[in-house]
């Protein structure tokens, strides 16, 4: 493990103090090849619901977090806390509140229009991913950060900072061979009691992490293509 140890601190109201940056420039051929190579594995993924209980390396998902961690974020502020749930009896309870809160969406709380948007990806108020899969990642983000005399002070941009941190996180953990899935029960609230967190941090996303299950299946889906999805001008 070569991993940076310096610890940051708040730099509120810091100066200005650039640094260089002079990364060697990849040759356009390599970039091409790269490129493609990354759309093709980027394809790849899918969203899993049927884990093997199989452990998975703890360091590859460590070191996806410390990927997801280098997200740009408002402010450079990294509005973000990553908990890894890999206790089976916390896994439960997570499970158990998650259900709860799933039947009474399923049976109403979502409304038609919302069930028939999710009936072709086959999702049901059971959550057995959230115990079967070896790992889960609770995402939190940070409304506010607290200064050392308890003082609110605001965070900027915090749905878009940790929605960009969860893509890259996902992505590292594909690029790493472990598959994942993002899951939002809601309310979420729940998530911040059974896992002791401070009251400026609020849940963002449970993402059960592991291997497919033998059996696993997908939604059989069609992505848009890319010239429904980018504009040239
Ligand atoms: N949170 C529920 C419902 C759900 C909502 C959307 I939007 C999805 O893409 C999938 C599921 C659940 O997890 O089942």
């Amino acid at each position: 493990m070569s991993h940076t140890t310096q610890q940051w601190t708040p730099t509120h109201g810091e100066p200005y103090r650039p640094v260089p940056y002079r990364p060697a420039r990849m040759p356009a051929g390599e970039s091409l090849a790269r490129a493609a190579e990354l759309r093709k594995r980027m394809d790849e993924r899918r969203t899993v619901r049927h884990f093997s209980a199989d452990p998975v390396p703890e360091e590859v998902v460590r070191d996806a977090i410390a990927c997801a961690a280098t997200a740009p974020s408002g402010a450079h502020q990294q509005p973000w806390t990553f908990v890894l749930v890999k206790d089976p009896a916390i896994r439960e309870r997570i499970r158990a509140a998650a259900e709860q809160e799933e039947e009474i969406s399923y049976e109403g709380r979502l409304g038609d229009e919302w069930l028939e948007a999710l009936r072709p990806l086959g999702t049901d108020a059971v959550k057995t991913h959230l115990t079967d899969a070896p790992a889960l990642i609770v995402v939190f983000q940070q409304r506010y950060w607290l200064g050392p005399d308890g003082t609110k002070h605001k965070h900027y941009y915090v749905d878009e900072s940790v929605g960009i941190a969860v893509g890259m996180l996902l992505s590292a953990l594909h690029l790493s061979g472990l598959a994942a899935l993002v899951h939002t029960p809601s309310p979420m609230r729940f998530l911040g009691h059974v896992l002791n967190r401070p009251e400026n941090e609020r849940a963002f996303a449970v993402i059960p992490v592991g291997y497919p299950a033998e059996d696993c299946q997908v939604p059989d889906l069609v992505r848009k293509s890319l010239d429904q999805v980018l504009v040239e001008v």
